[in-house]
């Protein structure tokens, strides 16, 4: 039995990455201290690994920004577009492709496709990482893509763990989810598939795996999750030889997949000229015992019992339980992991000394799911640590048990929300806006202030995950019973209307998006959880027509977010997504209207923008709004 992670949170403990990237983009900070952040943070991060027990540590999933853009340097793919100069340093490039280059520096603060603008080079666009908040930036392909080795970055990294005294194993982006998550830009010429270029990244491929071989690695994790997608003929045959070609190298590959279930590819996942795979025990367990049969008894089959997606503990009574027969029917031979990378899920419970101490005892971050591998590895070997099993065991069973419903106090600055209110009011009605908005100035996250005041959510303090480059969200976690128990957001558009005769509307996530940006409880279906979210937000809609608010915006951004990957879960979810939806929505009188972003309004909310900014583009959308009219 061996232990092992796919990946771990690079943002540190305490942010010092965004903290470090945000100087070094201010100027403060030079390109060596910014390295040297990394080379700290990695440091730490290994050790970790290594001091909870597990057999490798991992090396490669470390990104000054993304793994993607990561990989377009690695593999020498940098669009010709941006027209770099020898001068330019290699991390100089990096940020250029991440956030443009610009006099002005462009903002990309929603996860839209970032725009040109006349004075200078769009960064490459952004795009979902799967189904995660997880944001990559998009590699540009095209018949003119050509592909070479800089692999200094990636040994370096090797080197680093290799000295200090780690058993490495690397991780790569496979190179067909690496062509996958490409975008094809083909001026002129039509015709042309990315696919297309497997045959020339393959050798690239192939010189890096020798080089790592000879730097002494033993084992290459490449992630290919797109083998859980519905994936074109084409791109499933592209898989053998791919991997046959890798295989020749003789270096040991583990083949990774995770988010989502194998189905028609499991057997041909299963037959790949490899040494090793991982499967997603969390999103496929029902696939564990033909995964378990399938592949071939001298590979290393590397099972994702802990969940990578979520903060819950895992049951470790319940996981032995699925893995001792497996692990008979290996001879006792299996690797164990969280079933992905740890990136979406936070660093350490270590930090949440406010969090209700029952509560907390049913959770696990990053740090702590290291420490269930451990003992999961143990007892399956033999040794229980009895101690930590009974331990897990009872906040398990609390878990379970519990009815309870958190409450938290409302913030105490009432006073500064007025005057902010009053503020943007005044501003807005200079601009000449047809329908007001109070500026959410109580809020911090989109959903923040809304969650804190319904029952069945709690909230973290240092619970950051990474959403895109340095911007990280502190996703709720809905742990109970979601219920409205008073008015919440009401009191602040009221105040608002009181100030002006032209219409305030009012501002309310919904359903779907409340649960697409919160870590979800794993004890009922999703819908569920949505029903409960929509009747809340019912309540919370009826409270503010009553109040005379006459206007009510829901905000659904994440209802195309939350599709499953497979096409043929699309239906089922669309059907209770929309069924939220239209329960939040359906309470009120006719004439009350109820919006869910479809007017001539920003791409997204502006509350990460300053005044200046916003004042500018507000200025040009009502001018816009005032020519149309006159037409
Ligand atoms: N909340 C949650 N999840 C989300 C979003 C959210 N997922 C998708 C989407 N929004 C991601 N978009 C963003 C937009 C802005 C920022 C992060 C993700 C951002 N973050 C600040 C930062 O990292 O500097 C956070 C600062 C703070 O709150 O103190 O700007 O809205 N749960």
């Amino acid at each position: 039995i061996r232990t092992h992670i796919l990946g771990f949170p690079r943002i540190g403990a305490a942010r010092e990455l965004k903290l470090a990237l945000e100087s070094h983009w201010r100027g403060e900070v030079s390109e060596a201290a910014l390295e040297a952040t990394g080379q700290q943070l990695r440091a730490r991060h290994w050790a970790q690994q290594r001091d909870a027990g597990l057999d490798y540590v991992t090396v490669g999933d470390f990104a000054l920004y993304d793994q993607v853009a990561s990989h377009i340097q690695l593999l020498g793919c940098e669009p010709a577009r941006f027209n770099f100069t020898p001068e330019q340093s290699p991390l100089a490039r990096y940020f250029t492709m991440a956030r443009g280059a610009a006099r002005h520096a462009q903002h990309a603060d929603c996860g839209h496709a970032h725009h040109s603008n006349a004075a200078g080079t769009a960064a490459l666009e952004m795009s979902k990482w799967f189904d995660t908040n997880y944001h990559y930036l998009v590699p540009e392909l095209s018949p003119q893509t050509q592909f070479s080795l800089a692999g200094e970055r990636l040994l370096a990294e090797v080197a680093e763990a290799q000295t200090l005294g780690h058993k490495v194993k690397a991780a790569l982006i496979g190179p067909l989810t690496f062509l996958w998550l490409g975008k094809e830009k083909t001026p002129g010429e039509s015709g042309f598939h990315r696919l297309a270029l497997l045959e020339q990244l393959l050798p690239v491929y192939g010189a890096l795996l020798d080089r790592l071989k000879q730097q002494g690695v033993t084992w290459v994790q490449l992630d290919e999750p797109i083998l859980g997608l519905d994936l074109p003929n084409a791109w499933r045959s592209a898989f053998e030889s791919a991997y046959w070609q890798l295989n020749q190298v003789g270096v040991n590959i583990l083949l990774a997949t995770y988010f989502s279930p194998l189905e028609e590819n499991l057997s041909l996942t299963c037959r790949l000229p490899v040494a090793g795979l991982h499967v997603d025990g969390i999103r496929a367990p029902h696939e564990l015992i033909s995964v378990t049969d399938w592949l071939p008894a001298h590979k290393v089959l590397s099972i994702g019992i802990v969940d990578g997606r979520n903060i819950w503990r895992t049951d470790l009574d319940a996981a032995l339980a699925v893995l001792q027969p497996l692990a008979a029917r290996r001879n006792g031979q299996l690797w164990l992991a969280p079933s992905c990378s740890l990136l979406h899920v936070p660093f350490s419970l270590e930090a949440e000394t406010a969090l209700d101490g029952e509560i907390k005892r049913w959770l696990a971050f990053a740090t702590e799911k290291l420490t269930e591998l451990s003992l999961l590895k143990n007892a399956l070997a033999g040794h229980p640590d009895a101690a930590a099993l009974a331990a897990s065991r009872l906040a398990i069973a609390g878990r379970r048990a519990s009815h309870q419903r958190g409450k938290l106090a409302g913030a105490g600055y009432e006073q500064q929300v007025r005057a902010e209110i009053s503020h943007a009011v005044g501003r807005q009605e200079t601009l000449g806006l047809d329908v007001l908005v109070h500026g959410e100035a109580e809020r911090n996250d989109m959903a923040d202030y809304f969650d804190e005041q319904l029952d069945g959510f709690i909230f973290t303090r240092l619970g950051w995950v990474q959403s895109y480059g340095a911007r990280c969200v502190k996703p709720p976690i809905i742990y109970g019973d979601v219920q409205h128990p008073a008015a919440m957001t009401v009191a602040w558009p009221v105040h608002a209307q009181s100030l002006t005769h032209t219409p305030v509307k009012g501002i309310l996530t919904g359903p779907v998006t409340l649960l697409q940006w919160s870590f979800v409880r794993d004890d009922q279906p999703r819908a569920a959880t949505a029903l409960q979210l929509a009747l809340a937000i019912r309540d919370e809609v009826a409270d503010l027509e009553t109040a005379g608010i006459g206007i009510i915006q829901i905000d659904e951004p994440a209802m195309r977010e939350g599709l499953p990957l497979r096409r043929g879960q699309w239906v089922a979810y669309l059907e209770w997504a929309t069924r939220a939806f239209r329960i939040a929505a359906s309470v009120v009188k006719d004439t009350t209207q109820i919006h869910t972003r479809m007017w001539v309004n920003p791409d997204c909310g502006l509350e990460t923008r300053g005044w200046t900014e916003t004042e500018a583009a507000l200025k040009n959308m009502v001018a816009a709004a005032q020519q149309m009219r006159a037409a």
